[in-house]
């Protein structure tokens, strides 16, 4: 196997929602043994540290408005991070904080050649200002990509939107909000639920997606830990039962890996604050692993 050129990057945001203890999650990574275990499987790894974001405690009881500029400022950093990661030849690991940094993330990877995203979450993320009945910005970064809501939001990085839906493949949804469901569904964005993961196995909806995917030569995964069932992961803050078998996204990380397209990952939304003894962000390694190149036999 080709070693790798890694780049981990911490986004310890928790603006994007409503509780404490997401902004850990990049420690909870770290600490789970990320980079070791790449080194392990003959990868250099280089870390960036974490990018520097007002935490909860001194942005209390604020609205969305006040949010926005210390958000759009954060994803503007993971933004130029990634940028840099990628024009270095390195594959970036962002470390998550909540999902409304991957508004950055995907833009800053994608800044000189289109990627194909795969959104692995149990929610759509698709929500905008006027959808939204919870005002979380993590609950909007795949609209924003696509050049939906908030403005100052959409032209992070560089003015609009950064995807076309027909390089967006959603995977492992469940919990779509009304509204969110009829953007959704019109967006061009191809989704398999979680429904299309029970009838037709993961293996076939892996096979559809890079099947999608066969003439774009780089994938970025923004993968939502919350979308493994939350027996497995409790550390999540919007947890939703129903979830993929950790069995499930590990084939999905080994079938990924097996292209040799994966350009950069995003791992996203664990809160060590609620998990069990670390256990999501060990999983979350794990997977890593595998997504790394690790087999089995
Ligand atoms: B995550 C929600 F209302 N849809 O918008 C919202 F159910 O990044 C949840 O996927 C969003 O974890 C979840 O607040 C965002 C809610
Ligand atoms: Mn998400
Ligand atoms: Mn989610
Ligand atoms: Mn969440």
């Amino acid at each position: 196997m080709m070693s790798k050129k890694i780049r981990i990057i911490g986004i310890p945001m928790d603006l994007g929602q409503n509780q404490r203890g997401v902004d850990m999650g990049p420690s909870a990574i770290r600490y789970a043994g990320l980079a070791p275990t790449l080194q392990a499987l003959g990868h250099e790894t280089f870390d960036s540290g974490d990018i520097t974001i007002p935490g909860h405690y001194s942005l209390k009881n604020t609205s969305l408005e006040e949010r926005l500029p210390p958000i759009r400022q954060a994803c503007q950093r993971a933004y130029e991070l990634g940028k840099t990661a990628v024009t270095n030849g390195e594959i970036p690991i962002f470390l998550g904080g909540d999902h409304s940094a991957s508004l950055g993330t995907v833009g800053g990877v994608s800044h000189d050649s289109p990627v194909g995203l795969i959104w692995v979450d149990a929610h759509g993320d698709f929500n905008t200002p006027e959808t939204s009945a919870s005002g979380n910005v993590h609950g909007m970064p795949l609209a924003v990509l696509l050049g939906k809501g908030a403005k100052e939001l959409v032209d992070v990085g560089r003015p609009g939107a950064k995807m076309t839906p027909e390089h967006v493949v959603v995977i492992g949804v469940r919990d779509l909000d009304e509204k969110e469901k009829v953007l959704l569904k019109n967006s061009g964005c191809t989704v398999f639920t979680m429904r299309d993961i029970d009838e037709f196995g993961m293996r076939t909806i892996l096979q559809n997606t890079l099947e999608k995917f066969k003439d774009l030569p780089r994938i970025h995964l923004s993968f939502d830990m919350d979308v493994i069932d939350p027996i497995e992961v409790p550390g999540v803050g919007t947890p939703s039962h129903g979830g993929l078998t950790y069995r499930e996204a590990q084939l999905l990380m080994e079938t990924l890996a097996d292209t040799n397209k994966l350009h950069s990952v995003d791992v996203m939304e664990i809160n060590p604050i609620l998990d069990i003894s670390n256990r999501s962000a060990q999983m979350a390694v794990s997977l890593m692993a595998s997504l790394f190149g690790k087999s089995i036999i």
